[in-house]
């Protein structure tokens, strides 16, 4: 089953990323993209990851290469949702999705080498789980969402600063903040952007994202324990 090809019933057309995305990309080091699944998309991918959820892991530890930030959550791999999965991997190649990046990156979107960060699945879950403060290892990140808290004081909120000298930027001064719905996306500069996703603060929300690492040609190779850590 193709949903996500040419005639792509997952996306919506190009115009999403309105006027000045990819000003605000540069700017910001973020830049929203609401709605960027249609409804079937949603509900197909929603879909597929409460079926993949069952092959994912708990996590509650402190990352030490990250500051020793915590992670709360549950998450998938990239190399099992690869086993898993045709539909994750197909969004995450399709080829309207790379063009629309693309245009916002102002070089060419390249899938990652390394199929553990390529697509990832995190689900936030519980009271107090959290995503704490970190960068990524590529360049550029695709966060989709597929459930989300309904409103921001429910927590689960993206925090970040940009072109950070550390990951204390974070706490040192009043930092970003973005609250996302079901079916929207987001496009992060990762690598030089410190990002946390907040706390959830109410028994019962859920926060479910997919998560697609970029690079580019001209990107430096820069690994570092974290993904392994919380993926393998
Ligand atoms: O869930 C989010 O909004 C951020 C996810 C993230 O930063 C990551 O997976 O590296
Ligand atoms: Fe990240």
């Amino acid at each position: 089953m193709s949903l996500l090809s040419a005639s792509n019933e997952s996306l919506r057309p190009l115009h999403p990323a309105g006027e000045g995305t990819a000003d605000r990309l540069r700017a910001e080091g973020y830049a929203p993209l609401p709605g960027l699944l249609t409804a079937a998309g949603l509900s197909v991918l929603r879909d597929e990851a409460a079926r993949l959820q069952r092959a994912a892991r708990r996590r509650d530890f402190a990352m030490d290469c990250m500051d020793g930030s915590p992670r709360h959550m549950t998450t998938l791999g990239g190399h099992v949702i690869a086993e898993l999965s045709a539909l994750v991997p197909e969004l995450y190649a399709d080829e309207e999705l790379l063009a629309l990046l693309s245009g916002l990156i102002g070089e060419k979107a390249l899938p990652v080498p390394d199929p553990v960060e390529r697509h990832v699945l995190n689900i936030l879950h519980r009271q107090g789980d959290t995503h704490g403060a970190h960068t990524d290892d590529y360049p550029f990140a695709l966060v989709i969402f597929l459930e989300a808290p309904a409103s921001p004081e429910e927590g689960g909120l993206l925090e970040y600063v940009p072109e950070a000298a550390s990951l204390r930027d974070l706490t040192a001064g009043p930092a970003r903040t973005a609250h996302h719905h079901a079916g929207d996306a987001y496009l992060l500069r990762s690598d030089t952007t410190a990002h946390r996703v907040t706390p959830l603060a109410r028994t019962g929300a859920r926060r479910t994202v997919l998560n697609f690492a970029y690079t580019t040609s001209a990107a430096a190779p820069r690994t570092t324990p974290s993904a392994h850590r919380l993926y393998a």
